[in-house]
């Protein structure tokens, strides 16, 4: 599928195994950087995923500060986890990028959430890609262009699946519609982890 120029999708990169290895790491680092509400800013209204990081920055919402990269968790104030190896090998392999990333995003996904149309433009460095791994139950995804009324494709995103947001694709908007319960047994709670790898400053 080719939406635009930088948009990669790569289905069932990670195979069961490789994603049953991923999910272990990361709920390493959720015991030691616990999921937590974000909230918009200025409204306060919680989103419906609960998110964590890990890297040497983070990317956190709340009502008071917005959206922002920070190097402390913003509930325990402790500095995130590192990213894990499998993580950082991944971005090697398909970022085509030679800065490291320095955030992942953590995002989980109960039956019932969803992430409205947005941009990711909270980065100094839009050169570098977005890489997006899913884990767990499938999610309707869709992703349209620079201008929000732009016209919109949409996909399922499977487990092990992972999606490369390069060139014109990565100031894209992009969002998931809601979740489909049941459809992936990698999770014994059910639901749906998407792991966003990130460069945010320029390297230097
Ligand atoms: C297309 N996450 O964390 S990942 C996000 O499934 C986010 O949790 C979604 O959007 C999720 O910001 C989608 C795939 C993705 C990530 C970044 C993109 C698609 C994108 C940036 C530009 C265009
Ligand atoms: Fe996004």
């Amino acid at each position: 599928m080719c939406i635009s120029q930088g948009f990669r999708w790569l289905p069932a990169y990670f195979e069961q195994s490789a994603q049953t290895r991923l999910l272990a790491v990361i709920r390493c680092v959720i015991a030691e950087a616990p999921l937590y509400v974000p909230a918009m800013p200025r409204t306060g209204k919680q989103m419906s995923v609960r998110m964590t990081n890990c890297g040497s920055l983070g990317w956190v919402t709340d009502q008071e500060r917005g959206y922002r990269y920070q190097a402390v968790h913003p509930v325990t104030g402790r500095p995130w986890p590192p990213i894990p190896a499998a993580l950082l090998d991944l971005w090697s392999a398909v970022a085509e990028h030679p800065a490291p990333p320095e955030a992942c995003l953590i995002n989980y996904y109960s039956a019932s959430a969803k992430m409205g149309s947005h941009r990711d433009a909270d980065e100094q460095d839009f050169s570098a890609p977005v890489v997006s791994v899913s884990l767990g139950d499938d999610a309707v995804f869709h992703v349209g262009g620079v201008r929000r009324t732009d016209p919109k494709t949409r996909m399922t995103l499977k487990s092990g699946d992972v999606v490369v947001l390069a060139g014109d694709a990565r100031l894209a908007y992009h969002g998931i519609d809601r979740m489909l319960p049941g459809t992936s047994a990698l999770l014994e709670e059910g639901g749906r982890f998407n792991l966003t790898l990130r460069r945010v400053s320029k390297p230097g």
